[in-house]
């Protein structure tokens, strides 16, 4: 089996043909030339290696022309957005995304720091002590924190399980009816007000598809009840930004924490950096774990050799 690496990240690449090859023993695992990490002298793939199977992030433009035999793109991350709107991404080839692959934990992770921040009013006292101000606020209890999750795939479902497990009221929207242990899940465009009407920090964790894509506008915000918290950890194209912007200023919204955005990195120029109710994260709530997502790939990879089918394969025509 020949498998080629594509990551536009430098580090990343090396990184995963390690990983790679150190799962798949019997397998030629080298680095496409096109990409920050193939110049390796030793694992750089020579002009004309064509691989049977590609792994990658971003891959240049150029790729898929190099690659003309390919039986499947893996994504070395869980959203697929970026590598489905790649120019030459041949239509018919399988693109298969990561499943969890340690990510769920992270996210989970990082949506309940947010959450215990709200509710214990770090927020506030970080504003008092830039004053010098000694003033003690009750506690918001959890079970006046309503939290509603915008996707419940396989990240979304852990996190909205997670949080409900910590004694937060959970409920999930998705595209249709799911079942969900524990967390009531609403879906369709009634579903939809809702789901909003019942939730007080909206977390985003769809994938960017034509639907979803500025879902997160002023009629969707003012839906929330009041002083709503926004959460994005899933793609900054979900929200419109002006929107958001209004209705902090209005105050129709406590606060924003948000971890992607429409361009990155976010310009310096942008009103999100300076807005005093926005807490903002450089895309890092939940980094892919090479190890455990080459553990992944290679598994499945392993199953495809035996026959069997594998989870992750992405609907092109949905969009994840
Ligand atoms: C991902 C990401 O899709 O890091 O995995 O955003």
């Amino acid at each position: 089996m020949r498998i080629v690496v594509a990551h536009s990240e430098p580090g990343s690449g090396l990184a995963w043909r390690h990983e790679l090859a150190e799962r798949l023993p019997g397998a030629i695992v080298l680095v496409d030339p096109g990409t920050p990490d193939g110049h390796d002298g030793r694992h750089a793939a020579p002009a004309g290696f064509v691989a049977d199977w590609a792994v990658g992030w971003a891959p240049p433009a150029d790729f898929f022309a190099r690659q003309p035999s390919l039986r499947g793109f893996f994504s070395s991350g869980a959203g697929v957005d970026n590598l489905l709107r790649h120019p030459g991404l041949p239509a018919a080839l399988p693109v298969i995304r990561l499943e969890d692959a340690g990510m769920g934990a992270l996210m989970v992770d990082y949506c309940l720091h947010e959450l215990l921040r709200i509710a214990g009013r770090f927020d506030t006292y970080a504003a008092q002590q830039a004053r010098a101000n000694w003033t003690e606020h009750a506690p918001i209890p959890r079970a006046e924190l309503p939290v509603g999750v915008l996707g419940v795939g396989v990240l979304g479902a852990h996190v909205a399980r997670e949080l409900a497990r910590a004694g937060f009221p959970v409920r999930g929207f998705a595209r249709g009816p799911r079942a969900l242990d524990g967390v009531e899940v609403l879906h369709g465009p009634q579903g939809w007000h809702a789901f909003l009407a019942a939730t007080r920090v909206l977390i985003l964790l769809a994938p960017r598809t034509p639907e979803t894509e500025d879902l997160i506008d002023a009629d969707a915000l003012s839906r929330l009840r009041p002083g709503g918290w926004l959460i994005n950890v899933a793609r900054g194209a979900l929200v419109v930004d002006a929107d958001l912007i209004d209705a902090l200023d209005a105050g129709r919204l406590e606060g924003a924490t948000l971890d992607v955005f429409r361009q990155e990195p976010l310009p310096a120029s942008h009103p999100f950096w300076r807005h005093p109710r926005i807490r903002m994260t450089p895309h890092v709530s939940a980094p892919t774990q090479v190890a455990v997502s080459a553990a992944q790939v290679a598994a499945k990879l392993g199953a495809i050799g035996r026959g069997e089918s594998v989870g992750g394969i992405v609907e092109r025509a949905r969009g994840y």
